[in-house]
């Protein structure tokens, strides 16, 4: 079989979340980080949008990191992380939908803030808002869904991670306080050597590129 390599940035959340996956996995894949700002003319062969994460197998490229975790899966089905039944399954897909539909932007909100900007009131509530409503689809048990780490586990992650970041960066309280379903999960989380080596990587390169 040829070899999979992944195209990604030290700062994605994108990427970040693929890596937990690749390493609770034990998948061999290397890693190819270009230089930040992506540039049309480097990767828009690969992925016309000229983003990444891309992961790169023989010929082919996939572009959008929940259709490429969902390939690895495909090609590596064990350790499952897509839940262990039909239903979980689908939970667990929408549960990333959900992350990525109604979270991220507001992450991107975020960070588009400086410290007194009166935007941040209202977008934190928005923010609490739904933090609640994801917290009312995990199971509650330290985990998304059921009791293995899933690919829902490892879209949130990056997630949470990026809200302490942004939070802190703006001299705001912590998100944890108001959710303890999310507090306990990301005490359990933190526990896996997989995640806590990727949210190390993550927190190095935000530190670097300060
Ligand atoms: N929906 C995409 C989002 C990927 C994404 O936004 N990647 C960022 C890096 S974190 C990027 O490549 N940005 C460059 C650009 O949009 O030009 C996915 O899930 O893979």
């Amino acid at each position: 079989m040829s070899r999979l390599t992944l195209i990604a940035l030290h700062t994605s959340p994108y990427a970040a979340r693929l890596t937990i996956q690749i390493l609770h996995k034990g998948l061999d894949v290397e890693t190819k980080f270009p230089a930040e700002g992506i540039s049309q003319a480097e990767h828009g062969a690969m992925n016309p949008f000229a983003r990444t994460p891309i992961l790169l197998h023989g010929p082919d490229q996939i572009i959008e990191s929940a259709a490429i975790a969902e390939y690895l899966e495909d090609l590596h089905p064990e350790p499952g992380m897509r839940g262990q039944s039909l239903m979980e399954t689908a939970r667990i897909r929408a549960f990333v939908r959900a992350v990525d539909l109604d979270l991220f932007p507001l992450i991107y909100t975020l960070r588009s803030l400086n410290t007194g900007d009166p935007a941040i009131t209202p977008l934190l509530a928005e923010l609490h808002q739904v933090l609640g409503k994801l917290e009312a689809l995990m199971d509650g048990d330290g985990h998304v869904c059921g009791d293995q780490l899933s690919m829902a586990d490892c879209a949130l992650l990056p997630a949470c991670f990026y809200l302490d970041f942004f939070l802190g960066r703006l001299q705001q309280e912590s998100w944890r306080p108001q959710h303890d379903v999310l507090g306990n999960w990301w005490r359990v989380m933190i526990q896996n050597t997989s995640v806590a080596t990727v949210i190390a990587g993550l927190n190095e390169a935000v530190e670097q590129r300060r």
